[in-house]
């Protein structure tokens, strides 16, 4: 089957020097790149051809300056950013943002490097991305965080008045994540709750690099955020149940389960419900998307490791370990979703899954992302949205 959209944006003069370009920057062969973007496509659910909208904004749009501010957290999101050992994600990520400023990664220390804060947001007013590592203590006035003697409330507020676009990556500066554990004496909160306004979060802890990249590739190709879901998660990567693509699915369904780490069911890679996993109350791609490109089986289930919710407020840090998960969708649904897409709407079953094919560890385990692409989420997020009590998109 003849794939068009590749095909056509292989043929894409407008893009053709810049690909080669950023081919040579990256040390990338040039198919591999655009393969890469295809499938990026393909996981945001971007509509047939937009594979060529996310080439040429990663080969030739002005790189957004980002302003990474860190508080509350362990920098394991920073760390699973450059840790992402697929030979083009890291330095994709550093190649499509100017980080003008990042207080791990900065050579510069006190003074010059507050400067260097304020001069990118000086000369970058209106349009920088604000992305936020950590949690913001609200306690006693925010005392327990300050950075260059202001307070992480006030560096918030400060640096989110002229952005173009506020990031809250990992749970931590999603709603607050491990330092809000109970009793969360610091009054640990969430980027939106202290602006009191929605903010694209990127939960996990750490989050997925690919999710964060997919986001502002987003926002470079069509100068807006993804869609979100009522939490402010991009529904592309957190509208699906880890247990809905989880490997060990079927064990689970059969009634076969490890009952103590290291017993036979253990060793057998059977389900980890019974230990405490709580995949099957948790929205996130990690079954399919995986971590660290280092092969098959790199995220925790695939590890060994039941789920801890760790992208789910309410579920990570807040149910004990060896806590039984409520179990979502366990029947059939009540309505199956069209097996034809109208067009437009989504990429075609069968053009996902040949890109997910050809862009291989690229996508790492796109085909799953690609098999659930063309089902309709609408009823689940209704009724998601009633249980939160909100019902509205963000
Ligand atoms: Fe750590 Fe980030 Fe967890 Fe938090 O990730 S990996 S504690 S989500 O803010 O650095
Ligand atoms: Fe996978 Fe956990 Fe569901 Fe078992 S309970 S199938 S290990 S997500
Ligand atoms: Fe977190 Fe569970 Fe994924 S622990 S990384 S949400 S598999």
């Amino acid at each position: 089957m003849a794939n068009t959209s590749l095909l056509k944006l292989e043929e894409d003069s407008r893009i053709d020097s810049h690909i080669a370009a950023v081919s040579k920057r990256l040390g990338m062969p040039r198919r591999a790149f655009l393969q890469f973007c295809a499938t990026l496509a393909t996981s945001l659910g971007l509509p047939p051809g937009a594979d060529a909208a996310v080439a040429e904004a990663v080969a030739s749009k002005k790189r957004p300056s980002v302003i990474w501010l860190h508080f509350q957290e362990c920098t394991g999101c920073t760390e699973s950013m450059l840790r992402a050992e697929h030979p083009t994600l890291e330095k994709l990520i550093l190649d499509v943002i100017s980080l003008d400023y990042h207080e791990t990664l900065f050579a510069a220390a006190g003074h010059q490097a507050e400067q260097a804060r304020k001069s990118a947001m000086m000369q970058n007013r209106g349009s920088y991305l604000l992305v936020i590592e950590g949690a913001i203590p609200t306690r006693d006035g925010g005392i327990y965080c300050k950075v260059g003697g202001q307070t992480a409330i006030e560096l918030t507020r400060e640096c989110a008045a002229d952005a173009a676009a506020i990031i809250a990556i990992g749970s931590c500066a999603s709603w607050g994540g491990m330092p809000s554990t109970d009793p969360n004496p610091t009054g640990s909160s969430g980027v939106a709750t202290v602006l009191g306004k929605p903010v694209v979060s990127i939960p996990g802890c750490p989050p997925n690099p690919y999710n964060f990249l997919s986001t502002v590739v987003h926002f470079l190709a069509f100068g807006s955020l993804p869609p979100v879901d009522e939490l402010g998660r991009p529904k592309f990567a957190y509208s699906r149940l880890i247990h809905e693509s989880c490997e060990r699915r079927a064990h689970f369904d059969a009634g076969r389960f490890a009952m103590e780490f290291g017993d036979e069911g253990h060793r057998k890679g059977y389900c980890l419900y019974k230990l405490g996993c709580k995949g099957p109350e948790t929205y996130a791609n990690c079954p399919t998307v995986l971590f660290g490109d280092a092969g098959a089986g790199t995220w925790p289930i695939g590890c060994g490791c039941p789920c801890i919710g760790c992208t789910e407020q309410g579920v990570g840090f807040s149910k004990p370990l060896h806590m039984l998960a409520k179990v979502k969708n366990v029947d059939p649904p009540q309505q199956y979703p069209r097996i034809v897409e109208e067009k437009g709407m989504g990429a075609t079953l069968g053009s996902a899954a040949l890109l997910a094919a050809v862009a291989g560890a690229a996508a790492g385990g796109a085909a799953m992302v690609a098999r659930n692409l063309g089902l309709s989420h609408q009823a689940e997020e209704a009724e998601r949205a009633r249980a939160a009590g909100q019902g509205t998109e963000v």
